[in-house]
């Protein structure tokens, strides 16, 4: 028995039948004997799509009948991943869809794997949009998401002789069943130009922005398909194009090139995701992506509020914007722009207006990721936003931080919006604080260290203003969907309401001691391993035993999440078998997925450690298999879906501090693995909910960490100390993993030790180092480790994504549910 949406509209096998095999015919142009898996795919997309679509109207009439209050989500990314299988459990069809194929010869799955992932986001960020907008269509709030519609997503990443090799990702390049094109809401955006000052025959002072360029967005929407498709929401993405008036005089007249050089410096603006993640580059292009993207998104919102509005005046009543990051900031000025400039509104009116109308959440600490545009650009490509941006900054260090701060001009330089130096920069997030009604991190401890160390003023001044909001993911596709095995064994227990309510599962804790349910959890954990298992096999012709403990670490590759703290540890394991031929262990398999931003040469450099360690390991026939390393190529959404399901050990060992949250971590606990991790992010409420003893934790906490720093941190000194840590970062100078090419692996040890070890690997070796052994004689008591496994599972329910919305509902947005007919 499956939990499976109802609807009203579902479709039977028969109707499913008929439809595609018309679809095939009339939207595909072939027919069921020509039709390659590519037809079939989109032809079962098209008959997905008449219920779609017919909801998606039904929603927006909804809506603008209601005059609803909406939260327009402003983000640079939203990692989708596929969309096939999601829509078919949300619409409540896909067993009637995997029927149907099956009658007409095919396999849903092959069908399914047609599909190229969405992958208009990075990491963490990206992907806990895409999990927001699945939950505010499941919840029946209005809600709007906004985006770029990137022709090239994130790359697609190839290993070649153990490096990474950066590959174009082009998602859309056979079309895409799901988006339709909206040319009726095109919208143009200015950018260059100069600000002329004029004064009107009343003598009042107005600017003009005389823009230097213009160019066109055309909006692209996704349908949002909440569970049970009650609601559907749009996901709408910005193309840029070169703008109407374009010059095709100069076309005609022979200038061709100069023409088009211009058409492509238009469409230039959203063909590539920048893969920076987590370090500021201040490129120009990206600057114009996030002005581009906003611009558009607001005209949009403020075209929607007129159809029911002559004045603004009930505008912040009827919208929210909120900020992922901020990386959409560039929206407030620009909101006070068209108030002033364009709706002739008053200073203090607009004020008003932009300060009930923003919030921002708030995704990292680290200095390098926090936005800093240097003033020049600003000047060049917006400079009537700089002129915005100077006066908010004048009124706030002249108002607020003078009454509050009186006569102290170091709190001015201090909180100032601009920084100055030799190249004068604005910080982004300290004009999203002195704006937005509310400010926002990502789990409980993130949230207290946004207020403590990155805006210990501000919350000073508005201390009502700092909110939490832990994080949270989408059960639909993070069990439902993914692991349909473990979902139909909790429908049995539970009814088919889990996905909405996920703490329902905590019935499982009952039975956390039952021999017959503990057998029926753990042979799915093995069943998903043996998928896995092929899998790998295919990826990297890699033999592992399913009867290993798979332990995996998949996220961005960054220092600060440690995959080399992880990579130590391997070595130190491997040194250990060939020392001692009897050294005791269970069977371990360490699983890999990351991808560098192409400019972080450490990063990359780790890649291609455990590459090389993997080969040397994996065939080193005097370990007999006790221990396997696989990097797997191209980590995205749907290699994530069949990781997480077939875990064991999730690591989450980031530096205390450092991780805001973590989401991964949440997916892994709901499909039984347990955490192996340090006290950072959302580790620490996982922890909480499960139980301590259901968790592995080991290292410093974040108040050692810092005091550790304080102190002066000497990695030396834990080299000196620890001679299996020696051995470990001496072996990677040798050639012992690349033969003939001594010192390739050097970066490492000497990061982590002249490079002073900023994330503390060393530190937290040794701890590191018995967290894993307590793991392994965990894992040989069967009933133990599947009592744990069952635990974390059942108690992870906080951690959906639908009681992050309600959270945001309650405590920033305010809005309330509209039922579409
Ligand atoms: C400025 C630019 C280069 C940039 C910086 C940082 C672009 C993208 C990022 C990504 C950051 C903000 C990110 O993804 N943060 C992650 O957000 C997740 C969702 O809240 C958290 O779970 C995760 O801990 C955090 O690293």
């Amino acid at each position: 028995k499956k939990a499976t949406a109802k609807n009203a509209l579902a479709l039977s096998k028969e109707q499913f039948k008929d439809s595609i095999v018309k679809h095939l015919r009339s939207t595909l142009g072939t027919d069921e004997a020509r039709a390659n898996n590519q037809a079939w795919w989109k032809a079962t997309c098209s008959a997905v799509n008449e219920l779609v679509f017919d909801r998606l109207t039904e929603t927006s009439k909804a809506n603008a009948e209601n005059d609803s209050r909406a939260v327009h989500y402003l983000s640079l990314e939203f990692l989708m991943g596929r969309l096939t299988v999601n829509n078919l459990h949300n619409v409540g069809v896909f067993d009637a869809a995997r029927d149907a194929l099956t009658d007409l010869g095919k396999d849903i799955n092959d069908i399914c794997d047609e599909e190229p992932d969405m992958a208009l986001g990075n990491g963490g960020l990206g992907r806990l949009a895409a999990c927001f907008i699945d939950s505010l269509a499941t919840l029946n709030y209005p809600a709007v998401g906004y985006g770029i519609h990137y022709e090239h997503g994130l790359f697609r990443q190839e290993i070649q002789g153990g490096r990474q090799i950066e590959r174009p990702d082009s998602w859309r390049e056979y079309g895409n069943p799901w988006e339709i094109c909206r040319p009726e809401s095109i919208q143009e955006v200015p950018l260059y130009g100069y600000v002329e000052t004029v004064f009107g025959e009343d003598g009042k002072m107005r600017k003009v922005w005389h823009a230097g360029r213009q160019i066109k967005g055309v909006p692209w929407d996704i349908p949002v398909v909440g569970y049970e498709a009650k609601t559907v929401n749009v996901l709408r993405l910005w193309e840029s194009k070169a703008a109407d008036f374009f010059d095709w005089d100069v076309f005609n007249a022979g200038g061709y090139v100069d023409s088009q050089a211009e058409k492509s410096q238009a469409e230039a603006v959203s063909k590539v995701l920048y893969p920076n993640d987590e370090s500021e580059q201040g490129k120009e292009l990206r600057l114009i992506q996030q002005y581009f993207f906003c611009a558009c998104s607001l005209k949009d919102i403020i075209r929607r509020y007129k159809r029911n509005h002559t004045d603004f005046s009930q505008f912040s009543k009827q919208a929210v914007i909120q900020l992922n990051d901020t990386h959409p900031t560039v929206a407030i000025p620009e909101l006070m722009r068209i108030l002033i400039d364009e709706e002739g509104l008053v200073w203090d009116d607009a004020w008003k207006i932009c300060s009930e109308t923003f919030a921002y959440t708030n995704h990292t600490l680290l200095p390098e990721a926090l936005e800093k545009w240097a003033v020049y650009l600003f000047e060049k490509v917006l400079p009537r936003h700089l002129e915005i941006i100077y006066e908010i900054n004048r009124r706030f260090l002249e108002d607020e931080v003078e009454a509050k701060w009186p006569g102290n001009d170091e709190m001015k330089r201090h909180l100032s919006i601009i920084e100055e130096g030799e190249t004068r920069m604005v910080r982004m997030a300290f004009l999203c604080v002195v704006t937005c009604f509310k400010t926002n991190g990502v789990a409980a401890m993130h949230s207290e260290l946004v207020k403590q160390d990155l805006f210990p003023e501000f919350c000073e001044l508005w201390p009502e203003r700092f909110e939490n909001v832990t994080n949270g993911v989408t059960p639909r596709r993070w069990l439902l969907a993914c692991n349909e095995e473990l979902a139909s064994m909790y429908t049995d227990l539970v009814g088919d309401q889990w996905p909405r309510d996920l703490t329902l599962l905590s019935k499982a804790n009952e039975f956390a001691d039952d021999a017959k349910f503990q057998k029926k959890f753990m042979d799915i954990k093995h069943t998903k391993k043996v998928q896995l298992a092929k899998v790998i096999k295919d990826l990297c012709d890699v033999e592992v035993d399913p009867n290993a403990i798979f332990d995996i670490q998949i996220k961005r590759l960054h220092e600060y999440k440690r995959q080399h703290l992880n990579v130590l540890h391997i070595l130190a394991l491997y040194r250990r078998l060939l020392e001692n031929p009897n050294y005791e262990m269970n069977k371990r398999v360490f699983i890999f997925g990351a991808k560098a931003a192409p400019g972080y040469k450490l990063a990359k450099d780790i890649i291609y450690a455990i590459n090389k360690i993997a080969d040397k390991v994996n065939n080193d026939e005097r370990i007999q298999g006790k221990l396997k390393v696989v990097f797997l190529p191209n980590y995205r959404v749907t290699l994530a879906e069949k990781l997480f399901p077939a875990a064991d050990v999730s690591e989450q060992i980031s530096t205390a501090g450092y991780e805001a949250s973590g989401t991964g971590n949440m997916k892994f606990a709901l499909n039984g693995a347990l955490t192996l991790g340090t006290l950072d992010g959302a580790n620490v409420e996982i922890a909480e909910e499960v139980g301590d003893e259901n968790v592995f934790i080991f290292g410093l906490n974040c108040d050692e960490v810092k005091a550790l720093k304080a102190a002066g941190y000497n990695p030396w000194d834990y080299y000196y100390g620890n001679p299996e840590l020696k051995a470990v970062l001496d072996w990677l100078e040798t050639d012992y993993f690349t033969p003939g090419a001594p010192g390739e692996l050097a970066s490492i040890k000497q990061s982590l030790l002249e490079g002073g070890d900023p994330y503390l690997c060393l530190a937290d070796f040794a701890s590191y180092s018995e967290a894993h052994i307590a793991v392994d004689k965990m894992y040989s008591d069967k009933k133990g480790w599947a009592r744990k496994a069952i635990i974390n599972s059942a108690s992870v329910g906080k951690f959906n994504s639908d009681r992050s919305i309600e959270d945001y509902v309650d405590r920033i947005w305010h809005l309330e549910k509209v039922m579409p007919n």
